[in-house]
């Protein structure tokens, strides 16, 4: 090699060298209508040894909220890292990587990290919406990019209401979550040259609530308790236009109290095996090479109501449905294993990714990059917003969840006194000066909602 071929190509070799090296792996770990019942123990009952002790040693954002409180808009705007308010991706059916102009153009998580030089592979429930042609392969370098869906389903004798509502087990060999994970763990355990951004999504515990014979054995009918946000007269003080986002399919009826009980056992015994698919990769991790120079990112696309308000499923601006869970790992931080209160959002997720990777990004995002609470979990934070169609948005801050929906009404929840927001305080004179401080983060300007199905 001539001596100016050698100037031309030593600051790619030296690029290339540093990006083996220095830049973190990530772990991308997703799961589906997991709730705070199991992760932020309001249900102790409920059985996850594997994310009990990844939480030891992982930042815990007890106070995190979702873009939007269903799955395909929740994931877009993770991986985009564009509010729904933004982008107009506000609803399930909205189709939100063909609809959008704003989504078109904007370069995904993985496609940034794919650009930076890093090997991207991707498994499971990702993006849970059709990208254009031939872009979900622009997104992932593994082949099959293998999603799998949400059965198998229970038949017919198993089913309370459709398909998609029942309890039945199945063998592990079955589930495309086993796969998955299987899938993900052999990624961990193979030689990689360069860094990896490595994506795996569950398809638990969203319904329908089958799963290995061994997870519902956890649990005994005669122990669960209906959940302790639940109260039989809350929906007295909530505006009429909240009601209208209950229970869309009709399926939970909170009368037959032994049939809500099955459920909250089929939850928990999903949410466990969750827990074991989730906490098995983390062990292959932590056996691989790699333990030492990987970040791994634990959150839920949206919350999940099990009753609470008459209601089942997410599709809520309450606590239930936009908080989630949400725990990130550094590979050496002091703040491992802390938890932190302030209010923050999956959007959030892209910038933080880009800082802590040292990455070059192109697509301006909407969220603000948590580098800083993740080293130091007490720095001073401001509120975050969730939106769910135009003019319907919730802000929440350390102590308060105010509610606005499209026709002026409100909420106001005080979480010092009333954590599962049973009582809305809104008209107290005493919150006005709050109310309107709140008020202030609501968007200047909603994003018209793409077209397609809400629920
Ligand atoms: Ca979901
Ligand atoms: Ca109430």
């Amino acid at each position: 090699m001539g001596i100016k071929k050698l100037i031309v190509f030593l600051p790619v070799i030296f690029w290339s060298v540093i990006t083996a090296q220095e830049n973190p792996n990530v772990l991308f770990l997703i799961v589906d209508d997991m709730n705070d019942h199991g992760f932020y123990k309001t249900v102790p009952e409920i059985k996850m040894p594997y994310l009990d002790k990844f939480k030891e040693s992982a930042i815990v954002f007890e106070n995190a909220n979702c873009g939007s409180p269903v799955c395909t808009p929740s994931r877009a705007a993770v991986f985009s890292g564009l509010y729904p308010h933004t982008t107009g991706a506000y609803f399930n059916g909205c189709d939100p990587w063909n609809k959008s102009e704003i989504l078109q153009k904007q370069e995904t998580l993985p496609e940034m990290f794919k650009r930076n030089g890093y090997t991207t592979f991707g498994r499971g429930k990702l993006y849970h919406a059709k990208l254009s042609e031939g872009r979900l392969e622009k997104n992932f370098d593994n082949r099959p990019i293998y999603g799998g869906g949400f059965g198998p389903f229970p038949d017919e004798e198993h089913q309370i209401k459709g398909k998609f509502w029942g309890i039945q087990a199945f063998h592990d060999s079955i589930f495309p979550d086993v796969k998955n994970a299987d899938a993900t763990i052999d990624f961990l355990n193979q030689e990689h040259a360069q860094p990896f951004f490595c994506a795996l999504g569950l398809w638990r515990p969203h319904t329908p609530f089958t799963c290995p014979q061994r997870f519902y054995d956890l649990y005994n009918i005669d122990d669960i308790k209906l959940p302790p946000g639940y109260d039989e007269n809350d929906l007295d003080d909530i505006p009429e236009i909240a009601k209208e986002l209950l229970d869309p399919f009709g399926r939970f009826n909170p009368e037959d109290k032994q049939e809500w009980k099955k459920l909250l056992l089929a939850y928990y015994a999903c949410t466990s095996f969750a827990d074991w698919n989730i906490g098995r990769v983390i062990e292959a991790l932590d056996k691989s090479k790699y333990s030492e120079n990987t970040i791994v990112v634990f959150w839920s696309d949206n919350g999940y109501h099990c009753g609470e308000k008459n209601h089942w499923e997410k599709n809520t601006l309450w606590e239930q449905s936009a908080k989630t869970p949400m725990a990130i790992r550094l590979p050496d931080s002091s703040e491992n294993g802390k938890k932190c209160q302030r209010p923050v959002n999956s959007v959030d997720l892209y910038p933080t990714l880009t800082e802590l990777c040292g990455l070059n990004q192109h697509s301006k995002t909407d969220g603000n990059s948590l580098k800083p609470l993740l080293k130091q979990v007490e720095t001073e934070w401001h509120p975050t917003i969730t939106t769910f169609g135009e003019g319907f948005v919730s802000i929440r801050d350390e102590r308060f969840r105010y509610i606005q929906y499209s026709d002026g009404s409100e909420e106001l929840y005080d979480h010092s006194i009333d954590p599962y927001e049973i009582s809305n305080v809104y008209a107290k004179k005493e919150f006005e000066k709050i109310l309107t401080n709140l008020r202030k983060h609501i968007p200047q300007k909603f994003a018209k909602e793409l077209p397609g199905r809400r629920n």
